[in-house]
């Protein structure tokens, strides 16, 4: 399959890697200098599960990508930021062609609206992905551990194309699951989000660090009442009790000592954050609705304040 890769950070260098392995045809493209310039020259490396691997792929910029003469892959992963979506969607929409589809797996909520303006709906594919990824520095990936990928057409005009996507991702070894409730998926998976990698990031704390405190289980359970309670008016009813439990096994599992990717964003690298599109997407909508949500609030605002206090 063509595949261009938007966005070659941890996740991208992770799939990237694994898709080109298993025969598909790469593009990356990326908006980063330092980490095309490495890309480049060495090629994607990652510390993959302790052993070091190399791979080199052709590699262009956004403004570059906006220029190639004639290419239009198969499917284009979005693997940006979420607040970088629309910027690179933005510059790279002439790549897609009359049969290009679109995969965005990125955390967090809302992402469909901005594609939408890129791709029509019958050509978009949405999901999650429990993989996880780090990066050591420009074009080089920490990638350890196992995970799973959910995928969904998000209009049945995309499912035939879709399921074709998850045979390429089975021969890629990224265990792909064909969802038959994306959007659920992608909620359960904001309420990961929205307590590991808020609450981690705010106490300066590993996953497993934050299970040991007496408040974790009343703060997991309360900001998963709050992303219920909004997904309720969007027709999506989340098992809170399920949910709870599939964010504590977190606590004693393989990534008890992983610092989400919100930590290492904020504290280690003092970059902007996705909180926007997680419990400030919840804060938004919950306004919306007349649905109060003031633990989302209170974190998405001490988030934003953090930034501002790292990146003066
Ligand atoms: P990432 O920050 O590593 O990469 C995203 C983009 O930011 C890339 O274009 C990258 O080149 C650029 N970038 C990275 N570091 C930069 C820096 N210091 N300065 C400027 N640009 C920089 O993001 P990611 O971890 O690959 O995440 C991509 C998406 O996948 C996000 O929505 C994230 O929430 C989601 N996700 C991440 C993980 C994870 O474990 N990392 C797991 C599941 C989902
Ligand atoms: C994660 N972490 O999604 C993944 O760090 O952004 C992240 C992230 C799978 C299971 C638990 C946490």
């Amino acid at each position: 399959m063509k595949i261009a890769m938007v966005g070659v950070g941890a996740m991208g260098s992770r799939f990237a890697l694994e898709l080109h392995k298993s025969g598909n045809d790469l593009v990356l493209i990326d908006g980063w200098d330092e980490n095309l310039a490495a890309i480049r020259q060495n090629g994607v490396q990652a510390n993959l599960n302790g052993k070091h691997v190399a791979d080199k792929m052709p590699i262009y910029s956004l403004e570059e990508a906006q220029k190639l003469p004639d290419y239009q892959p198969d499917l284009m992963i979005a693997f940006t930021k979420s607040y970088q979506l629309d910027d690179a969607f933005s510059k790279v929409q002439n790549l897609i062609g009359p049969h290009t589809y679109v995969l965005c797996l990125l955390n967090g909520m809302g992402h469909e609206e901005i594609l939408k303006k890129y791709v029509p709906a019958q050509r978009l594919i949405l999901g999650i992905t429990m993989w996880t990824a780090g990066l050591a520095g420009p074009g080089n990936a920490t990638l350890f551990g196992t995970g799973n990928v959910e995928l969904q057409n998000y209009d049945p005009a995309g499912k035939e194309f879709t399921l074709e996507v998850e045979k390429v991702f089975e021969k890629a070894g990224l265990y792909p699951k064909y969802s038959e409730n994306a959007r659920y998926s992608i909620w359960r998976k904001a309420c990961v989000n929205g307590t590991l990698n808020t609450l981690c990031s705010i106490l300066d704390c590993n996953i497993g660090e934050l299970g040991q405190t007496k408040e974790a289980e009343d703060l997991l359970k309360t900001i998963i009442a709050e992303f219920a309670a909004v997904a309720s008016h969007e027709g999506i009813e989340l098992d809170q009790a399920e949910v709870y439990q599939h964010v504590a096994e977190t606590f004693n599992g393989d990534i008890a000592d992983h610092y989400p990717s919100m930590y290492q964003d904020l504290i280690k690298n003092h970059r902007q954050t996705e909180v926007d599109f997680i419990n400030g997407a919840v804060w938004r909508r919950g306004q919306e609705y007349g649905v109060a949500t003031p633990y989302c609030a209170l974190i998405t605002q001490l988030i934003h304040a953090k930034e501002q206090l790292l990146n003066k």
